[in-house]
């Protein structure tokens, strides 16, 4: 048997992720498309099967280390008759959204082992409620190993800090930095401000209260929350509401059911209302808009793609639908199930959330009236859409049972005022409460 070098594939956009997970032990046997490791980019997590069937011989990375295209990964002794099967590093196949897995690529055996980085983030010891010592939350952030001793020797807790390093890691000035800003303020660890003025929110001690557990969060998680906060801090949001009336709209729905069937597609209101967007986008193009950093000038964008808020156990992603203008409510359908479903599994991967104009985020199959969104920045605006309801509608003369759809739009006020949103979800109010005008 011989053996091989498997390296990290196309990562399909992103240029270094971690290993979050060792698939296998050594001497265990893998099958062809048998998962060797699960990795991480910010935004999702992708398996790296197997191109060979064989035994894993040994891992050449270890869990939290950060890797590249390229990067050996494990060496796998290939069993007779599976050479064949294998694909050179060069032909691996590129990014594939409608693949769950990234195939991964092969090398010559002798290709050299990888170095071990000095700066890779080594997972500690849960270390709970004691001074001068890390918290658990610093398992799980991004910092080397003589960052990290640094910390400890310093009696810093990581997760507070900011990295400053390139993809936000922890360098050793960061956490200098942090200790002078801390000994200036002279309050022994409790600042009154932090970042930016911004009132601290005080540490508690839930335990006194009853028994309580720490939970490190999920990258994604880590990462959207870091994201809100941004867009929360940068964008001076303004949300208008609406309600569109949907009656027509879900009896046409509901009598697709059986061509639906026949398609093998399930279709509900979302598929609509990213089609009506893509239309209010095309006729107001000030919602097709990003602010380039400076503030001095904008980017005006000629393509369509709408960015779809999917919830999942891991946190919350946004698969982006591409040149939506171009599809019909099939398409849109189809697309919408299909990214759900990957987001769900862990399987998108980074290139299938990038590139977005404008975001939805629909809870209409979950409840409520109404949520205010927050921007996806540096896009423009977003819509949030809660449950429909039946409400009684005044048609001039009389009450008449209407299914009315709750919408909020949230918009950037830097680029967007408030004619503007009036006009862009007006139009959408009136597709969605006209579907004649979604095939126009
Ligand atoms: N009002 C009433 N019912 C609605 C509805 C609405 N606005 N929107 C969808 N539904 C119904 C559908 O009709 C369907 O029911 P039927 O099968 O009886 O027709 C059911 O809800 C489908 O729900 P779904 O969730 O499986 O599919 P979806 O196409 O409606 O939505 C997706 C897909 C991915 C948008 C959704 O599953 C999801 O994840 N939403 C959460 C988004 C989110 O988390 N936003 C917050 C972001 S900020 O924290």
């Amino acid at each position: 048997m011989a053996n091989r070098t498997v390296v990290v594939p196309d990562l399909g956009g992103a240029e270094t992720v971690d290993v979050i997970e060792l698939s296998l032990a050594v001497g265990d046997s893998i099958d062809i498309e048998g998962s060797l490791v699960v990795l991480e980019s910010d935004k999702a997590t992708m398996d790296v099967p197997s191109p060979v069937a064989g035994e894993l011989v040994s891992y050449l990375v270890a869990e939290g280390d950060s890797v590249k295209v390229g990067d050996p990964i494990a060496e796998v002794a290939v069993s007779t008759g599976s050479e064949s099967e294998a694909e050179p590093a060069e032909e691996a196949p590129k990014e594939d959204v409608t693949t769950l897995s990234t195939p991964a690529a092969v090398t010559e055996a002798e290709q050299p082992a990888p170095e071990v980085k000095p700066d890779h983030a080594m997972p500690n010891p849960v270390i709970d409620s004691a001074e001068a010592v890390p918290s658990a939350l610093d398992t799980d952030v991004y910092a080397g190993p003589a960052v990290r001793l640094l910390a400890r020797e310093l009696g810093v807790t990581l997760s507070e800090i900011d990295g400053s390093g390139p993809r936000g890691r922890i360098i050793k000035d960061d956490v200098n930095n942090f200790v002078k800003h801390r000994l200036t303020q002279g309050s022994a660890g409790q600042p009154a401000v932090s970042g930016a003025g911004i009132p601290a929110v005080p540490a508690v001690d839930f335990a006194q209260f009853g028994p309580v557990e720490t939970v490190t969060m999920t990258k994604i998680q880590k990462v959207t929350a870091a994201n809100m906060h941004r867009n929360w801090l940068n964008v001076p949001h303004v949300t208008q509401f609406d309600d569109a009336d949907i009656t027509d709209l879900e009896v046409f729905r509901k009598n697709l059911k059986a061509e639906a069937e026949r398609r093998g597609i399930k279709i509900s209101p979302v598929a609509f209302i990213i089609k009506a967007i893509a239309i209010a986008l095309q006729e107001n193009p000030v919602f097709n808009r990003s602010l380039l950093p400076g503030g001095e000038s904008l980017v005006q964008k000629h393509y369509v793609n709408i960015g779809m808020a999917v919830d999942t156990e891991r946190g919350l992603m946004v698969p982006v639908l591409r040149n939506v203008d171009n599809m019909g409510i099939w398409d849109i359908a189809a697309a919408v199930g299909d990214f759900a479903a990957k987001a769900r599994a862990g399987k998108l991967m980074p290139a299938d959330m990038q590139g977005g104009c404008f975001t939805l985020s629909s809870l209409g199959a979950i409840g409520g009236n109404g949520f205010t969104p927050i921007v996806n920045a540096p896009e423009a605006g977003i819509l949030g859409v809660s449950k429909s309801q039946m409400k009684p509608v005044w048609d001039g003369d009389e009450f008449q049972p209407r299914l009315m759809l709750p919408m909020a739009l949230s918009y950037d006020h830097r680029l967007i005022n408030g004619g503007d949103a009036g006009k862009f979800l007006t139009q959408i109010v009136r597709l969605l409460s006209d579907i004649r005008h979604l095939a126009l």
